[in-house]
């Protein structure tokens, strides 16, 4: 993959963000990924296991994120879905609030071990806004970028799944400001750092292009049942 140009790593955070990027972080999850931390060499049945290998479960929510916090809020929100779409779409707040809004209980997987099972999330369906913006037929994978300067990246069919939501809500609550509110991607099948916090620009591309942690040891694609951590 060398030949594809990586998201730019730092793209700037938005103005009115706190905090800065934590390096000893950034530098403590690129070891993990040389070493090949939680690696069990086991894969497990997401249809008979409900916990993936390697993972551990937890009854808290932790915060992971770079260390930036946006100041994003409801009413300054804004959200572009770009590229290789028949129909650029350019929602604020109450265009979201506009759409079916949808709920899902999923289960979180993070690369860092901790899992967190029944998540009640509601928002609007990945589905539902293809079906709006209207990928275009050479468009393969997208990127979420975030408020934060975080980006990653996806394949169009893991993104194009009915468990997947631009969420709003977590157990019947707006999603706090520290787990990506108000509006955060739910993308449950891979590994929570697919899940971009404080989204605000999602585009669909012909060529795959990884973003922060892919371009830092992590798995492009990242499905916990068969332990896609790290790249090789
Ligand atoms: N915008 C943004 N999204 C992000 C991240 C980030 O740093 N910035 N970190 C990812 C990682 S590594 C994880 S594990 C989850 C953590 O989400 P949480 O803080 O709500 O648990 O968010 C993911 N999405
Ligand atoms: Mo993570």
């Amino acid at each position: 993959m060398a030949d594809i140009p990586p998201t730019t790593p730092d793209e700037a955070p938005d103005p009115g963000s706190e905090g800065a990027v934590r390096p000893k972080l950034v530098a403590a999850k690129e070891q993990w990924a040389r070493d090949g931390r939680a690696l069990t060499g086991h894969a497990a049945d997401p249809a008979r296991d409900r916990l993936p290998p390697g993972q551990r479960l937890v009854e808290d929510w932790p915060v992971l994120d770079l260390g930036v916090t946006p100041g994003v809020t409801e009413r300054s929100w804004g959200l572009t879905v770009d590229g290789l779409v028949e129909n650029p779409l350019r929602w604020r707040w109450d265009d979201l609030l506009a759409q079916p809004q949808e709920r899902f209980v999923s289960d979180i997987h993070c690369v860092t071990t901790w899992s967190r099972y029944d998540n009640a999330w509601e928002g609007v369906g990945a589905r539902h806004l293809l079906a709006l913006a209207r990928p275009k037929p050479d468009a393969r994978f997208v990127v979420f970028h975030s408020s934060d300067g975080y980006t990653t990246n996806v394949a169009l069919a893991d993104f194009d799944a009915d468990d997947v939501l631009l969420a709003t809500r977590w157990e019947g609550r707006p999603i706090s400001r520290e787990h990506g509110g108000p509006v955060r991607v739910v993308l449950p099948r891979l590994y929570f750092w697919k899940s971009a916090k404080w989204v605000k620009r999602i585009e669909l591309l012909a060529e795959d292009r990884p973003g922060y942690w892919e371009v830092r040891g992590y798995h492009n694609h990242a499905d916990p049942w068969t332990e896609e951590r790290y790249s090789d």
